[in-house]
């Protein structure tokens, strides 16, 4: 009887597919990331925000310390180039990104990341807090964040931040004439302190005209809620190319099971 072999053509087939769609689908999803401007109206915005979704070891800053160029680069610049880079360096394998533009109080953005959620499950992020001359948010931990369970569940859907844990970085002297969004930004005192937590000298803007054209207020106590981070997923679909592979495989093992049962019924 020469049904065996035939028998087996399929189940290995199927296999083969099943195994192709996993492969393709394995541990990656679309993470959209919504930001969320909290703050009373006239207070604080924020530049784009960096993320990093990692294996939880890139380390930015840390509180007590001096603040080394990476997390200048948001603190001070607002661009957050050097951070990221340093980042991508640090582990290769995360996704490093930005949700971009301003975000001024009342405003939302969400941008879509592709991640591997096994490989890269912790979030890191930082962003400045305008008007300022360093003032950021951002974790010190680089596990203070665990995304995703070892399933690709999400076990946080947001980040919510609160005025008591804005950051000054230390690195930049409070000077209204020398900070972004009401100075010249380009020029810098260097500060020569740690990072730490401060609020209150944000009050010191007050009544200064904001580069968005609003006269800032900074109206903050320290459980104000200031900033959310929001998470959401998706799947990602299997691509085109290895889903026709997987489609044309079963259609092979659909032909040689008619061919085996044909066999049989001789
Ligand atoms: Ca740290
Ligand atoms: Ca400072």
């Amino acid at each position: 009887m020469s049904v065996r072999p035939h028998a087996s053509l399929p189940a290995l087939l199927g296999a083969t597919a099943l195994l192709l769609a996993d492969v393709a689908g394995a541990a990656q999803l679309n993470v959209i990331v919504t930001v969320r401007n909290l703050a009373p109206a006239n207070s604080v915005s924020f530049a784009p925000l960096q993320l990093g979704f990692h294996n939880g070891t890139s380390d930015a800053f840390n509180n007590g310390q001096v603040a080394t160029a990476p997390i200048i680069s948001v603190a001070e610049g607002g661009a957050g180039t050097a951070w990221r880079q340093a980042f991508s360096a640090a582990e290769p394998n995360a996704t490093v990104g930005v949700v971009g533009g301003l975000l001024q109080p009342g405003e939302s953005r969400s941008t879509s990341f592709r991640v591997d959620s096994a490989a890269n499950p912790f979030f890191t992020f930082a962003t400045m807090v305008v008007p300022s001359n360093d003032f950021f948010i951002g974790n010190d931990s680089p596990t203070r964040y665990r995304l995703f369970d070892n399933a690709g569940n999400l076990l946080i859907t947001s980040i919510a931040q609160t005025a008591g844990q804005i950051w000054d970085a230390g690195s930049e002297t409070f000077d209204p004439a020398a900070a972004a969004f009401v100075g010249n930004n380009d020029l810098r005192t260097p500060q020569g302190g740690v990072v730490g937590f401060d609020f209150s000298e944000l009050s010191g803007f007050n009544g200064l005209l904001t580069g968005a054209g609003y006269t800032f207020q900074s109206a903050l106590l320290a459980d104000t809620g200031i900033y959310q981070i929001e998470f959401a997923t998706t799947p990602i679909p299997i691509p085109a190319p290895i889903g026709l592979l997987a489609a044309g495989l079963v259609a092979m093992g659909a032909v040689a099971r008619r061919r085996a049962r044909t066999t049989v019924a001789r």
